[in-house]
């Protein structure tokens, strides 16, 4: 009854501070700068999008874009750094405007289809098994220009042809209800893991829970991960914090609300997260206000934070708890847990 914990973070968790109102803040920090900073962080994995691996990859052929991803996990070994996971980017590129798999338009779907199985091969050639889903722009803003039981079918048919494409690879699929789009097709981590079955292989489906995007969903984070972790499908998370319901702000671990963080320690820990091998991904980032130079406090703070919420959470006294909860004295136990919190 306990985790095993090892953290990793996305190069786009140092960032430029950028948002739609306003200059970048913060000049762009070089690929193999940010590298170069994980280990000194409390990193020892990186996560990927298809074009942070290998960049500008849909103006290369694929034997660039493999010859590429082999230099890269030459550099990855000598760092000492694992990738965890590769994650097909389908919402930048003008051709996923309308979505990627449940575009109205079949050649912007078979660009997104494409797309994907490449990341698959990329994952390969890092030398990871894991693909990460976010998908960003599959739902809509009016409801009657898409079909909702279409577009699910549409992401089991692009999940069917990655796990047609590769047979070791396993999918995560990380949740979201909104942002960019209005409403998401896949909110929840319920509706991933459904969407999981509706698969060819859904031993090889599985879903990655963000913090903030449960939060957005209305939902406790930590009641998500015990939804995944009853069904053995959680693969991954993005450990952040967010501000009631608004955009996705990706706060620091803890920072907004430190029982809701704890109580996603406690569950991970109670129920041996990490012990197969998952990571403990932190998709946070640095305040917009944040100077240059100190802008990736953020991510070792996140994991102090994890850590220190870990030690509280093992030095509770259980059986005064289980005594508590058996003598349904639920006010004794909030109090126990709001000192443990407050270090009394
Ligand atoms: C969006 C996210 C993204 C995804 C990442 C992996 C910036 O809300 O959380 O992180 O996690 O892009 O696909
Ligand atoms: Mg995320």
């Amino acid at each position: 009854m306990a985790g095993t914990f090892r953290f990793s973070f996305g190069p786009w968790n140092i960032s430029q501070g950028a948002d739609p109102f306003g200059p970048t803040v913060r000049d762009s920090i070089a690929f193999p700068e940010k590298l170069a900073q994980y280990k000194a962080l409390g990193f020892d994995a990186v996560q990927f999008h298809d074009d942070d691996a290998v960049p500008n990859l849909d103006s290369l052929s694929s034997d660039a874009v493999l010859k590429q991803a082999a230099a890269l996990k030459t550099t990855l070994d000598d760092s000492g750094l694992t990738p965890e996971f590769v994650a097909p980017r389908l919402w930048e590129d003008p051709r996923t405007i309308d979505g990627g798999y449940t575009s109205n338009d079949a050649s912007c779907r078979a660009y997104a289809r494409d797309r994907s199985l490449q990341a698959v091969d990329i994952a390969n050639a890092l030398g990871t098994d894991l693909i990460v889903l976010w998908l960003a722009r599959e739902g809509t803003y009016v409801r009657e220009a898409k079909d909702s039981k279409r577009a699910v079918e549409q992401i089991v048919e692009a999940v069917d042809a990655m796990l047609a494409h590769d047979k070791n690879i396993r999918i995560a699929i990380e949740p979201k209800p909104n942002e960019p789009m209005d409403h998401t097709y896949i909110p929840t981590i319920g509706h991933a893991i459904g969407l999981g079955l509706l698969t060819s292989d859904p031993s090889r489906v599985g879903g990655l829970i963000e913090s903030a995007h449960a939060i957005l969903a209305g939902l406790d984070p930590s009641d998500e991960m015990g939804y995944a972790l009853a069904h053995n499908k959680l693969w991954s998370v993005h450990l952040n914090d967010q501000n009631g319901l608004k955009f996705d702000q990706d706060k620091a671990f803890g920072s907004v609300d430190l029982r809701r963080a704890f109580n996603q320690v406690r569950i991970l820990d109670k129920h041996d997260y990490g012990n197969d091998g998952a990571w403990v991904g932190l998709d946070v980032k640095a305040m917009r206000t944040q100077k240059a130079g100190v802008a990736t406090k953020h991510l070792s703070n996140s994991r102090e934070v994890f850590l220190a919420l870990l030690d509280v959470s093992r030095s509770l006294d259980e059986s005064k708890m289980d005594a508590l909860i058996t003598e349904r004295d639920y006010e004794e136990l909030d109090l126990l847990i709001m000192k443990a919190l407050l270090g009394r």
